[in-house]
């Protein structure tokens, strides 16, 4: 398929994904709003309808949880083709039945970006109507995901992630006592080989996990205090440090001097405690359970999102370069999920080894701000031909270019869109 035939299928999944104003990541494995998904959608949108992005994040935001927490999923209408639905949940936070915990908080990010390209005019406007929504969840975030305030973000639950079965969690999630969960049938291994996706074992966690938040009626504070699984993620913490800057951004452009002094002080504060990420050993941020202060032994591809954060001093980015061209020698395809030489690494099981356009993207975009457009190029040529190899897949094998995972995939679409695709290039150049 040529370059602009990709084009054209990437809008058309982008258009037959869309169900009236919000996109599911695929129809019958995600058949719901995803949190992160939908706010990439929208950069993907941006390309040929300005409009229909904005509508994206509204939509989402639309599902705010009284507490400004933005749940993962928002479940417009029960659907069973996917499991665990809204019943499984059992939240009462916000207007729209969702799940219980947030994603990635990209959303501030690609305001800002919808802000930055606009051609109508429009959109500082729109973004000021989302403003004081942005403020309410990050200032969530810092409350219950960071309630010592160490300057960094945990995770109570894999999916709050976004990397499900990452090999940081594993620790973690195996001190996590199986009780509390009904008989259950998955969905997903009914769409999917079962070889690109968790274990039993990992859903059992997942549910039990459900299971004790529910039982303290998804209090946000006595979840923080509780929960069975607490684990501090460079991804998101790096992700919304990045966000709180382009929230500043957004604060001064609205004349928001408050909120731009408050968003200051978060900034300081995290750029600080990011060295709790820190892995001496390995040069590199990893995770750390709040539990047992104990850091992972593996790099993650969030890993180098440090420079997307803002954190490209002289010995992360030297560390982050060397670590990239390791792994970029040891797998034809760049950003695997997880390090390559790591025993952990499984090239196909989601998010164990696979590469994922949405994460190249992030960490191509502050490799390049840190100055290094080689790695950056690097990031974007290997997705590029991942989806001229393999389609628009979920994610794809860093060994063989395989796609896996669910097919027609919106994120996919929208990243090729936006970023990947040669013909972005030449327009962009
Ligand atoms: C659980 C929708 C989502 C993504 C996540 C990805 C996967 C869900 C699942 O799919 O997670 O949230 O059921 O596997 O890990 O990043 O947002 O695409």
């Amino acid at each position: 398929m040529s370059n602009a035939d990709l084009d054209n299928t990437a809008r058309t999944i982008l258009i037959e994904n869309d169900q009236g104003g919000y996109t599911v990541p695929t129809k019958g494995l995600y058949p719901y709003q995803w949190n992160w998904d939908s706010v990439f959608v929208a950069l993907g949108f941006a390309t040929f309808d300005q409009d229909r992005a904005w509508r994206e994040i509204e939509m989402l935001f639309e599902g705010q949880w009284r507490d400004g927490m933005v749940p993962h999923i928002l479940f417009r209408k029960d659907d069973p083709s996917y499991f665990p639905g809204p019943k499984v949940w059992g939240t009462d936070g916000g207007p729209i039945p969702s799940s219980g915990h947030s994603q990635p908080p990209v959303a501030a990010t690609v305001i800002r970006d919808l802000v930055d390209t606009d051609r109508s005019g429009k959109a500082l406007e729109r973004a000021g109507a989302l403003f004081p929504q942005l403020m309410n969840w990050h200032r969530w975030y810092l409350a219950y995901r960071d309630p010592d305030n160490l300057g960094v973000l945990a995770i109570i639950h894999p999916w709050e992630s976004g990397r499900d079965n990452l090999p940081d969690w594993d620790d973690a999630l195996r001190a996590v006592e199986v009780k509390d969960i009904e008989p259950y049938e998955r969905k997903d291994t009914s769409h999917v080989d079962p070889a690109m996706r968790p274990h039993k074992e990992d859903y059992d966690r997942y549910l039990s996990i459900m299971a004790a938040c529910r039982s303290v009626g998804w209090d946000p504070a006595e979840v923080a205090r509780t929960c069975p699984f607490f684990v501090a993620d460079p991804g998101v913490t790096f992700i919304f440090l990045r966000a709180s800057r382009d929230l500043l951004v957004l604060a001064d452009k609205l004349g928001k001097e408050a909120e731009a002094d408050e968003i200051r002080g978060w900034i300081a504060h995290m750029e600080k405690g990011a060295k709790n990420l820190w892995n001496g050993d390995l040069h590199a941020h990893v995770a750390f359970d709040r539990r047992t202060g104990k850091h992972t032994d593996g790099i993650s591809s969030m890993s180098f999102l440090a420079p997307y954060a803002g954190l490209a001093d002289a010995k992360t980015l030297t560390s982050l370069q060397g670590h990239f061209d390791r792994i970029a020698a040891k797998v034809r395809y760049t950003m695997p999920s997880y390090d390559p030489d790591h025993p952990s690494f499984e090239p196909l099981r989601y998010w164990r080894g696979p590469v994922w356009a949405m994460v190249n993207y992030m960490i191509a975009r502050g490799f390049a701000e840190a100055g290094d457009a080689i790695r950056a190029e690097k990031l974007r040529s290997d997705t590029a031909q991942l989806v001229e190899t393999s389609g628009f897949a979920e994610y794809f094998s860093p060994e063989t270019a395989a796609g896996a995972g669910g097919g027609t995939f919106s994120w996919t679409a929208a990243i090729w869109l936006t970023w990947a695709s040669p013909t972005h290039v030449k327009q962009a150049a």
